[in-house]
């Protein structure tokens, strides 16, 4: 257990909880860093780390093949981790929960196996403008296997979602609806639970890119009602390489496989081959063994503290962002949603947010510029970029004046 947590006491010292992330305690750039890029990844615990080095040091075997101990263990730990995942987004089984490599994996798994088995020309598949590349490209790829179109949720000069026009967008032809949870340009947290009750209403079923919510939010699949759930280990302080996709169950049963190879067959004959159950028909070869686990550590460690406290904190530290921002002389926010979470973009005038980015990083503070991977709410912002400022549990009061006190120096410096 963390120091950070008294064990009499439910109320959660911050100042400690940074005492289990050993990176952020170090100079960059002759200054002590300031890690505001959270939403790119997010630094692991001491407990993840120990957790992964552990299965390396004494469990490391493959698992569900061995016939002996080191092979159970990793088994078992591999397992336990799933049913970790499943009581982490309240997945009614942990058969409904898929390792993937992350994100972006999970939701290839769904364009290439649902939708392009469902998929017929005429079909109509909507994604909103505000997604993250890996809930665009994906879609565009199989509507063009299957002859659908993709069409486009408009979103508002706020940075959320044009609801009405959502509505006006459904039709008898809409098959699938893939949006994201939170933006990881502009931090809008995404109405989910209306969108899958209005996409219900017409058939159609609701992927949600939950890659920059999982951080953040208590995610409760049954309660959202969605089909689909997709996100990554290495933005919820877990190790990069893992992912999960969660499902329906009569979803995915009905889903052929999406890679072949070992672990995903039943039975192999050159005549006919017959696939594995859920959920290992869709893992096919050796997983990340020591990714799953430090995403079970990950997991844990996140459990230890009541997670609306965590986020309380972490809006806290995004008002207070905000707040100096909009007094800030030449800083303009991009993404004003009145639901928001983690992230501020911004621009400054007359500077080009990356040598905004460069100047930061010179006085030791991370956070990332460019367009996020999301291009196409950048055109209709009609900016290149933001600076985006990402936070975590972990940041603090400090990092805030450090930033603003760096951001002051670029501005002498550019403008
Ligand atoms: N969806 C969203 C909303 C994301 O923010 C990201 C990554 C992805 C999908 C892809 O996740 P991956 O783990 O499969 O790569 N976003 C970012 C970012 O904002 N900065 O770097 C990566």
């Amino acid at each position: 257990m963390s120091e950070a947590l008294a064990s009499s006491n439910t109320d959660i010292n911050f100042a400690l909880i940074r005492k289990d992330f050993a990176i952020l305690h170090q100079q960059v750039n002759g200054h002590p860093l300031v890690y505001l890029d959270n939403a790119a990844t997010t630094q692991k615990p001491q407990q993840v780390i120990d957790a992964v080095a552990r299965y390396y040091q004494l469990d490391n075997s493959n698992v569900h093949r061995g016939a002996h101990a080191l092979s159970d263990r990793a088994t078992a730990d591999f397992e336990n981790a799933r049913r970790k995942v499943q009581q982490f987004i309240n997945a009614p089984k942990a058969e409904q929960i898929i390792w993937t490599k992350g994100t972006t994996d999970s939701i290839n798994l769904v364009a290439q196996t649902y939708a392009r088995s469902q998929l017929k020309a005429g079909d109509e598949v909507l994604v909103s403008a505000m997604e993250h590349h890996s809930n665009i490209v994906p879609w565009q790829m199989v509507c063009e296997q299957t002859g659908a179109s993709l069409r486009v949720i408009p979103v508002l000069e706020t940075g959320e979602l044009d609801m009405a026009a959502f509505a006006s967008l459904l039709n008898e032809k809409t098959q699938l609806i893939s949006v994201g949870h939170v933006s990881n340009a502009l931090g809008s947290i995404n109405p989910i639970k209306e969108i899958v009750r209005q996409a219900h209403a017409v058939g159609a079923k609701v992927v949600v890119d939950g890659a920059q919510a999982a951080p953040h939010l208590t995610i409760d699949v049954q309660e959202l009602d969605c089909d689909f759930y997709a996100f990554s280990g290495h933005k919820m302080f877990a190790p990069t390489g893992i992912g999960v996709l969660y499902g329906k169950e009569a979803l995915l049963e009905t889903m052929p496989p999406y890679q072949g190879g070992g672990e995903m067959i039943e039975v192999v004959s050159f005549e006919k081959t017959t696939y594995n159950q859920l959920p290992y028909k869709f893992e096919a070869g050796t997983p990340n063994i020591a990714g799953a686990i430090g995403m079970g550590a990950a997991i844990d460690y996140l459990n230890q503290y009541d997670r609306p406290q965590l986020l309380a904190y972490e809006d806290a530290l995004l008002h207070k962002a905000e707040a100096l921002a909009d007094a800030f002389d030449g800083i303009r926010r991009v993404g004003t949603a009145a639901h928001k979470t983690g992230v501020m973009s911004f621009l400054m005038d007359g500077t080009h947010p990356h040598d905004v980015g460069t100047l930061l990083d010179q006085q030791g503070i991370a956070v990332r510029t460019g367009h996020h991977c999301a291009m196409p709410i950048m055109e209709q912002f009609k900016i290149p970029g933001t600076i985006r400022a990402s936070f975590s549990f972990y940041n603090n009061e400090e990092d805030i004046a450090r930033l603003f006190e760096a951001l002051n120096k670029a501005k002498m410096f550019l403008c």
